[in-house]
C-alpha cells in the first residue's frame, strides 16, 4: 500500500472513530458538574477518542507535557516511596495563566492516570480542584522509579492528554512486558477473557472482553457512564490511547473499538465496576 494511501485509510479511520465519541458524549446527558470535593479513588470511566480529535495521523497524545498553547505543570514531581502524597499540578494557558474551566467528560472534568515506565502500578484518579484552580489527589506509588503522569481532559470541546513524569527515589525493580494472554485475573479477583484479536496499525481493532467470577458471568455496572474504561499505553514511549466502549453497561461482555496507531506492544488497562467496586485488569497487545 502507498504511504498517502496507508495515510488516508488511517486519517479515515481516525474520523470515525471521533465521531462515534461525540455521539456517545453527547448521549451521556446531563451529568454532576461542580461536584463537591469527593476523596480520589482509582477508578473507572470514560473512553473516548484515539489518538485526539484532531484528526491527524501523527496525533498520539500524552507524548507532550505542553500542547496547543496549555501546559501541565506539577508542583513537585517527586514523591516519597510507598507513603501517600498530596500531588498538586495545574494546566496553564501561554500567558501563565492557570486554567479553571474544563469540559465534562465521562462525568468528570479531570481524569489522571498514572503508570510506572515498564507499565506496571496503573492508578486511575479523580483528582478534585481547589479555588485557584490548581487540582489535587492523594497518590501512592508503591515502587521506585520513573512514573508517567497523564491529565486527561477536554477545554471547549477539545480533548487534550498532557503528561509529565514523576519520580520515586530508589533502585527500581523493572519488570519486563507481561507476554500476551487470553486470559488475566482482575485486582479484585474477577476473571477477564479477551478475544483475540489481529491488531494492525492504523485499523480499527474490536476488543472484546468476558467477565466472570467463580465461573458465572458477571454483567458489569455503569461507570462514570459507561460500561467499561479502557486506557492503552504503547511500550517504550507510553504514548496515550484513549478507547471507547462500544456497548453498554449491563453485559458480561464489554466492547471497545480501539485504533492502533503503530505496531508495537501495548498493554490495556480494563476498569470495570461491580458489586459497587471498581476492577482493573491489564493484557498484553500485540499490533503488527
Ligand atoms: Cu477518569
Amino acid at each position: 500500500m502507498s504511504a498517502p494511501l496507508r495515510l488516508g485509510l488511517f486519517a479515515a479511520a481516525l474520523a470515525v472513530v471521533f465521531v462515534a465519541s461525540a455521539l456517545a458524549g453527547g448521549a451521556v446527558g446531563p451529568t454532576p458538574e461542580d461536584e463537591p470535593p469527593e476523596p480520589a479513588h482509582a477508578d473507572a470511566d470514560m473512553a473516548t477518542e484515539v489518538a485526539g480529535g484532531h484528526g491527524g495521523a501523527h496525533d498520539v497524545r500524552g507524548l507532550a507535557s505542553a500542547q496547543d498553547g496549555l501546559r501541565l505543570v506539577v508542583a513537585d514531581p517527586e514523591l516519597p516511596r510507598g507513603r501517600e502524597q498530596r500531588l498538586a499540578f495545574r494546566i496553564v494557558d501561554d500567558h501563565a495563566e492557570t486554567v479553571r474551566h474544563f469540559d465534562v467528560e465521562h462525568t468528570k472534568r479531570m481524569h489522571v492516570i498514572v503508570a510506572r515506565r515498564d507499565l506496571t502500578g496503573f492508578q486511575h484518579l479523580h483528582p478534585t480542584q481547589r479555588a485557584d484552580g490548581a487540582w489535587e489527589t492523594p497518590l501512592k506509588l508503591r515502587d521506585a522509579g520513573s512514573y508517567r503522569l497523564f491529565a486527561d481532559f477536554s477545554r471547549d470541546g477539545e480533548p487534550q492528554t498532557l503528561a509529565t513524569d514523576l519520580r520515586v527515589d530508589g533502585r527500581a525493580d523493572l519488570r519486563d512486558l507481561p507476554a500476551p494472554a487470553p486470559s488475566a485475573v482482575s485486582d479484585g479477583g474477577y476473571d477477564v477473557e479477551l478475544a483475540a484479536t489481529d491488531a494492525h496499525p492504523g485499523e480499527e481493532a474490536e476488543l472484546r472482553f468476558r467477565i466472570s467470577k467463580d465461573g458465572e458471568p458477571v454483567s458489569t455496572e455503569e461507570y462514570l457512564g459507561a460500561g467499561g474504561h479502557l486506557v492503552a499505553l504503547r511500550e517504550g514511549d507510553l504514548a496515550f490511547l484513549h478507547v471507547h466502549p462500544t456497548n453498554d453497561a449491563g453485559s458480561d461482555e464489554i466492547a471497545f473499538a480501539s485504533t492502533f496507531p503503530t505496531e508495537g506492544r501495548y498493554r490495556l488497562f480494563l476498569q470495570f465496576q461491580h458489586d459497587g467496586e471498581v476492577q482493573t485488569v491489564a493484557f498484553t497487545q500485540v499490533v503488527r
